[in-house]
């Protein structure tokens, strides 16, 4: 396949690392467009996950002997990498790694929303949740006697920041925003909505799953208490995910999940617990996935960050001004000029599963359906929006190739 040079990135260097680009469906170069579903993982990273079983592969923590020395020292200093990454300036004691954002969400609900929330408290959400968050939340209110309130999304896709800050009061004990809408792709004001939170003594927790592939990210600059990752949304592996934590609040805070690996002490009365983080990874760890999500993070800082963000976000512009050239395409969320890289949209009266469908015949993977985002969709007013997603392999061909593709399935319908 063609591929140019963005002015922000080496595109077709980038490319030779990910084999998996060049596969072919039909005779037609698959055109990967899923990708805040999840990213691709480029030989760099494939080869240290290797590496690891072939050479080094041994648990954690309790070996003496060499290759759990090696296999402990690798994955420790894996948080810290991770921590370094996001500006998280306590190293791996701030650093927690779980399976996904979703059980981050859910470590942060149960361990610390299930004990310090009650009736009369409220946690204030937006209307452009992910499930991780949003389901999550609603069952510790449930449990707890608190109330779930949503900052509204206004009609061109952004957070209703004067209804913010009429929603968050003293009755709110924490504030969690997405960083950036894996519909909309619109990129929050979270210091903003972090200083709102403090204001009122909340915490602050940020999913930034859409986020940390992307842009670079400083969770201290943000002012987030809590801040949530998913290694495979960023050139990483599966199995992975981040939770920062400030730390005084993990400290404070009870485990989430207990047995072997979190504990200090263990009598058959009582039990006291690991030092942070471990405190917070109980059982045999993530080991390979924590150590290849730090190579990944290697990759993704060779590249540069902000490199990344100025790539996507032409992609995503482009991919925006050709979809609305068409006039029964409807896309959702900020204009294109204001957006990260993910473009959803509609097609006429076309169901997004149908036009998902003809799209995989030419080989262009998007995803159709509702993100995870139903009572946003239902906001939106439709079951279900088609969206392509974009990450640093991909091309302004490739966007053609969707527009091509999109294009022909409005004539299929027509
Ligand atoms: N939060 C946001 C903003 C997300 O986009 C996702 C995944 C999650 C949380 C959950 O991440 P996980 O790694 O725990 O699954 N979003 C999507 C998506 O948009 N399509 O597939 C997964």
């Amino acid at each position: 396949m063609e591929t140019q040079q963005s002015d922000a990135l080496d595109v077709a260097a980038i490319r030779e690392d990910f084999p998996i680009l060049q596969r072919e469906f039909s005779g037609s170069q698959v055109v990967y467009l899923d990708n805040a579903a999840t990213s691709q993982t480029p030989d760099q990273v494939v080869d240290v996950i290797a590496d690891y079983y072939r050479e080094t592969n041994a648990n954690v923590h309790r070996g003496l002997h060499h290759l759990s020395q090696e296999a402990s020292i690798a994955y420790e200093d894996a948080h810290d990498r991770l921590a370094e990454f996001v500006g998280a300036s306590g190293g791996r004691e701030e650093m927690v790694f779980t399976k996904n954002t979703t059980e981050s969400e859910n470590l942060v609900a149960f361990a610390w929303g299930l004990n310090e929330l009650g009736p009369g408290d409220e946690v204030v959400l937006t209307e452009m949740e992910h499930h991780a968050s949003l389901v999550t939340w609603q069952q510790v209110a449930k449990k707890t006697g608190a109330e779930v309130k949503y900052i509204p999304v206004t009609d061109d896709g952004y957070l209703d920041m004067d209804a913010a800050a009429e929603l968050i009061t003293d009755d709110t004990q924490l504030v969690n925003a997405v960083h950036v809408s894996n519909t909309l792709g619109t990129v929050n004001p979270v210091a903003e909505l972090g200083d709102i939170a403090h204001d009122h003594d909340a915490l602050f927790f940020v999913d930034g799953a859409q986020a940390v592939p992307n842009r670079p990210v400083d969770v201290e600059d943000i002012g987030a208490d809590f801040y949530a990752f998913s290694g495979h949304k960023m050139l990483g592996p599966t199995g992975i995910g981040c939770l920062y934590g400030r730390k005084e609040l993990l400290e404070d805070m009870e485990p989430y999940l207990y047995g072997g690996m979190m504990i200090e002490r263990v009598t058959f009365e009582d039990s006291t617990w690991a030092e942070l983080p471990w405190k917070f990874e109980a059982g045999t760890p993530v080991i390979a996935q924590g150590i290849a999500l730090a190579a990944a993070v290697d990759y993704l800082e060779d590249i540069g960050m902000e490199r990344i963000q100025r790539h996507e976000e032409q992609l995503a512009e482009y991919a925006y001004d050709r979809l609305t050239e068409f006039d029964d395409v409807e896309v959702y969320g900020p204009p294109g000029d204001d957006r990260v890289g993910l473009v959803s949209f509609n097609v006429g009266s076309v169901h997004a599963h149908d036009l998902s469908s003809i799209l995989n015949d030419h080989a262009v993977a998007i995803r159709a359906g509702d993100h995870c985002t139903q009572p946003l969709h239902d906001k939106l007013g439709v079951a279900a929006t088609a969206r392509a997603s974009f990450y640093v392999y991909n091309t302004r061909e490739e966007v053609d190739k969707l527009i091509e593709a999109i294009d022909d399935a409005r004539q299929l319908f027509a």
